[in-house]
């Protein structure tokens, strides 16, 4: 697998060359249990693609690793408590629909396609082609994932995924008001955007609707790579 100047190995350890010249997300915010909050959760994203592979490595910062926590190693079992990264991927740039894409500490998966924002559960009868390992150190865990291209999207998608996650973002979508913003809450959320978007009502974006920022004719290098890494539980 050649990703820039280097091969991956999936082993959850990101000591390959490729790794340095990633395109990095440095600085997800907390969502729960103080959205926007300082942390020393710390999850820093990085991001490589070759012709055939979209490579994420997901680097999550914990002062007590001893604490980190997984409760199932099944295909689509339970994550709830275990701590996980999420990434969803806008792959018809609809900004409803996409994949979701979750592992937990251990390297065990979840999947699912997110067909309809106003469900709160995804179904996770899609299974996906893709592959992650993880490592746990003392200063965190840290998961390295594979994904097809041709199963997810092209470089060019993947730089107009859904917003980044900050504290704007992550208040407004915490609809209950309660403590996190949950998954289903963030899906809601991009599925109101987007039908504040469509202002003839006809359930496509075109251009001209396109919010600020994701019109077509942008430069490809100004659009940030984005997307979105939900760290629940732990
Ligand atoms: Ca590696
Ligand atoms: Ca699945």
């Amino acid at each position: 697998m050649r990703a820039g100047s280097g091969e991956i190995r999936l082993d959850g350890i990101l000591d390959e060359t490729a790794w340095q010249s990633a395109a990095v997300i440095p600085d997800l915010a907390q969502q729960a249990p103080r959205p926007g909050e300082p942390t020393p959760f710390r999850t820093v994203v990085r991001v490589l693609a070759d012709s055939r592979n979209l490579y994420f490595g997901v680097t999550c910062s914990d002062p007590d690793p001893t604490r980190i926590a997984v409760h199932t190693m099944q295909r689509d079992g339970s994550m709830k408590g275990d701590d996980t990264v999420s990434i969803v991927l806008d792959t018809f740039h609809d900004r409803r629909t996409g994949y979701l894409f979750e592992v937990n500490a251990a390297g065990a998966r979840l999947d699912g396609l997110i067909s309809d924002p106003n469900v709160s559960d995804v179904p996770l009868d899609w299974d996906g082609i893709w592959d992650v390992r993880t490592s746990v150190s003392a200063e965190g865990w840290v998961a390295e994932i594979v994904i097809p291209e041709s199963r997810s999207a092209t470089g060019r998608a993947i730089a107009r995924l859904v917003e980044p996650l900050g504290s704007t973002v992550i208040t407004a979508a915490n609809t209950d008001y309660d403590a996190g913003t949950s998954l289903a809450e963030l899906i809601a959320y991009e599925g109101k955007r987007f039908e504040a978007a469509d202002t003839n009502h006809d359930g496509r974006i075109t251009v001209d609707e396109m919010p600020r920022g994701l019109a077509g004719d942008e430069p490809a290098a100004a659009a940030p790579a984005a997307p979105v890494a939900v760290r629940t539980g732990g």
